[in-house]
C-alpha cells in the first residue's frame, strides 16, 4: 500500500486507463455471458445504499422486509407465493444451499454412508462444489438426443443413500429443459429431495410461457419440487452479487439455521453461507422487478428469442457450421462436424469475440445487451473464420 493517500482524480483516471483492456457489455462482444449490464435504476439504487448488511438483519429491518418482498416476487413468478428464501451471491451459493438442506433432511431420514445426489451430465460445477464441501457424491445421468436427463436412467440411479435429485430449467450449456414433471414423479414415489437449478432459465422460462410457449412445468407446480434456484443477476437485470433460492417449506430453513446469539435478529440465523451480504443487491434486485414487472421482463425476453432466432437462422446458413439443438430459450451452441471448434473460438478471440467454449460446441448466451448489429457482424465473421480455417 502507498504511505501517503494518492487523490481522487489520479486513482479514477487509473482506474479508467487500466479497465480498458476488459470487454464491455456495450460492445456486442460479450457472447457468451449469463450476466449482463444492470438495469439504470438498478445500478441508482445500489449505490445508494452500500452499507445495508443482511448478515445482522436486526439492524437492518427494513431491508430485510424488501427481501422477504423480493422472494414473494419470485415465489410467484414460480408459482409459489408461500415459498421462503434468501437473495444470497449467486447461483453457486443457491445450489450449495439446496444441497446442504437435502443432506441434512436425509441424515434426518437416517440414511447412513456417503450421501448419492443424482444429477444431469449437464449440471454446472457448483455442484461438484456442493460435493466437495458436503461430502456428497454425485451420480452422473446421461442426456437424450434432445440434450435432457434420461428419467429412466434417474430411477435406476436410485439406491438406499440417495438423498436427492436435481433437474435444470436451462442449463448452462445449451438452455434445456430437464422433464422435471418425470422427475417430480419420480421424488415423490421415492420420498426423495428434488431441487431445480433454474438460475439462468428461472428468470426466462416464465416470461417465455406468457409469450406462449410451450415449455416443460419446472417449478412449484410440480409437487415433488423441494426447492429451486433463480438468478436475479443473470436475465434478472439485477447488479451482481444476487442469486436467488427458494424453498417450499419454511421449516426446511428453520431447521436449519445456526446458532448465533449475538445478532441483533434473534438467536438462529444464517441457513445459507455467507455471514455478511450485501442489502444494496437486495434493493435493487426488488426495485428492479418493481420497475419492469411482468410485461418489462417479458418484452426484454422476447426480444432475446427474436435475436436468438436470427442468430440461429444465420449460423444455418454458413458451410460446415451447425447448430448443436434447437434453441429452447436464449441460449445458441454452435458446432462444426468438419471444423476444430477450439480453433474456430482462437480465431473469433483474435477479433474479440467472447462464447463460451465447452467440449463439442460454443455457446452464445442472447443477453439483453446483444443487438441484431452485433449478430449480423458476429455471423459475418464467423464466416470468414470458417473459409479460413476449410483453406488450412
Ligand atoms: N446454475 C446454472 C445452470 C448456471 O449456468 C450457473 C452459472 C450457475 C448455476 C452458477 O451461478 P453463479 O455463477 O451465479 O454462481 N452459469 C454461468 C456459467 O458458468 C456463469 C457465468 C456468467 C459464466 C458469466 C461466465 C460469464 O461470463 O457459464
Amino acid at each position: 500500500m502507498n504511505q501517503t493517500g494518492i487523490s481522487q482524480e489520479k486513482i479514477l483516471e487509473e482506474l479508467s486507463e487500466r479497465l480498458n483492456k476488459d470487454l464491455t457489455y456495450e460492445s456486442g462482444k460479450i457472447l457468451g455471458s449469463m450476466c449482463t449490464t444492470p438495469h439504470e435504476l438498478a445500478k441508482k439504487v445500489m449505490t445508494m445504499y452500500l452499507e445495508k448488511n443482511l448478515g445482522d438483519p436486526g439492524l437492518f429491518k427494513g431491508t430485510q422486509e424488501i427481501e422477504i418482498e423480493t422472494i414473494k416476487m419470485l415465489g410467484t413468478l414460480l408459482n409459489n407465493p408461500k415459498s421462503w428464501g434468501y437473495i444470497v451471491s449467486g447461483g453457486t451459493e443457491g445450489n450449495i444451499v439446496a444441497m446442504r438442506i437435502a443432506r441434512n433432511i436425509g441424515r434426518a431420514k437416517g440414511k447412513r454412508g456417503t450421501p448419492q445426489v443424482i444429477v444431469p451430465v449437464s449440471a454446472h460445477a457448483s455442484f461438484d462444489k456442493a460435493a466437495d464441501l458436503l461430502n456428497l457424491r454425485l451420480i452422473r445421468i446421461g442426456l437424450d438426443q434432445e440434450y435432457r436427463v434420461k428419467t429412466s436412467e434417474v430411477k435406476k440411479a436410485i439406491t438406499e443413500k440417495t438423498i436427492a435429485i436435481v433437474g435444470i430449467a436451462g442449463t448452462t450449456s445449451l438452455g434445456t429443459i430437464d422433464p422435471i414433471e418425470e422427475l417430480s414423479d419420480i421424488a415423490l414415489e421415492n420420498n426423495l429431495y428434488l431441487h431445480v437449478d433454474a438460475a439462468f432459465g428461472g428468470m426466462v422460462i416464465p416470461f417465455l410461457e406468457r409469450l406462449g410457449y410451450k415449455l416443460p412445468k419446472f417449478d412449484f407446480r410440480n409437487q415433488g419440487v423441494n426447492s429451486i434456484t433463480i438468478d436475479p443477476h443473470k436475465m434478472g437485470l439485477a447488479p451482481i452479487p444476487a442469486g436467488g433460492i427458494l424453498l417450499k417449506d419454511r421449516r426446511y430453513i428453520l431447521k436449519n439455521c445456526f446458532e448465533i446469539p449475538y445478532l441483533a435478529g434473534g438467536t438462529y440465523a444464517h441457513p445459507i453461507i455467507l455471514g455478511t451480504r450485501s442489502g444494496a443487491t437486495i434493493l435493487a434486485t426488488w426495485a428492479t422487478l418493481k420497475r419492469l414487472g411482468t410485461e418489462g421482463y417479458t418484452k426484454i425476453v422476447k426480444n432475446c428469442m427474436n435475436i436468438t432466432n436470427q442468430l440461429a437462422q444465420g449460423l444455418e446458413k454458413i458451410e460446415n457450421i451447425e447448430l448443436a439443438a434447437k434453441p429452447v430459450i436464449n441460449i445458441v451452441g454452435i458446432t462444426s462436424k468438419i471444423l476444430d471448434i477450439c480453433q474456430i473460438d482462437q480465431e473469433l478471440r483474435k477479433q474479440n469475440w467472447a462464447l463460451g467454449k465447452f467440449t463439442n460446441l460454443l455457446r452464445a448466451v442472447i443477453m439483453p445487451h446483444v443487438k441484431p448489429q452485433h449478430i449480423q457482424q458476429f455471423l459475418t465473421d464467423l464466416q470468414q473464420v470458417t473459409k479460413k480455417l476449410q483453406q488450412n
